[in-house]
């Protein structure tokens, strides 16, 4: 396993959309996946998608457990929402390709995904709570969109103006 960069707005690379995985999931991505769960250990976060690593795959990393529970890993390949609920909730998003920028997104509460685990199996599943959000976060990474899209132009150009004013004093 390897501790990779990950990418900061402005990289264009984020803007990309991803392409979905093709064969199924084998050891090369099972590897690539396992460096994306110890980066986002790293820095810390609760998830990564590998565009963020500059890997433009439909491949997200996940892990929602607390400080005092056990890790609890989740891979998510090709993912894909299939329902979103009408009913929206308010959340404060962070994102470490927009370090310490944080902002409320508005999103579905609940949504049904499906996409392939760790060993490749097909696995439908509701979410709800900090699960819905974080997957929905990361899935709008896939298509190369990130959460200060969500809002306003202002707020958006000001948020990307601190990043880059932080890494040039860096
Ligand atoms: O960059 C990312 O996509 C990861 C991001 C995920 C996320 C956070 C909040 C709402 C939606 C999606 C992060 O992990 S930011 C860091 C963070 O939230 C965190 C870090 C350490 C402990 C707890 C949370
Ligand atoms: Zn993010």
């Amino acid at each position: 396993m390897a501790l990779r960069d990950i990418l900061i707005v402005p990289d264009p690379r984020l803007k990309q959309v991803s392409t979905p995985v093709e064969g199924g999931v084998d050891d090369a991505l099972r590897a690539v996946m396992d460096d994306m769960l110890e980066t986002m250990y790293d820095a810390p976060g609760i998830g990564l998608a590998a565009i963020q690593i500059g890997v433009p795959k439909r491949v997200i990393v996940m892990d929602l457990s607390r400080e005092d529970e056990p890790k609890a890993p989740r891979y998510f390949v090709n993912p894909e929402i299939t329902w979103r609920s009408e009913e929206t909730v308010p959340y404060e998003e962070g994102c470490l390709s927009v370090p310490d920028i944080y902002d409320e997104v508005e999103r579905p509460a609940r949504v049904k995904l499906k996409y392939l685990n760790y060993q490749g199996e097909q696995i439908e599943e509701d979410a709800e709570g900090m699960y819905a959000v974080c997957i929905q976060h990361e899935m709008d990474h896939l298509d190369g969109v990130l959460f200060i899209d969500h809002l306003s132009r202002l707020k958006r150009d000001r948020a990307v103006s601190k990043v880059k004013k932080a890494a040039k004093a860096a």
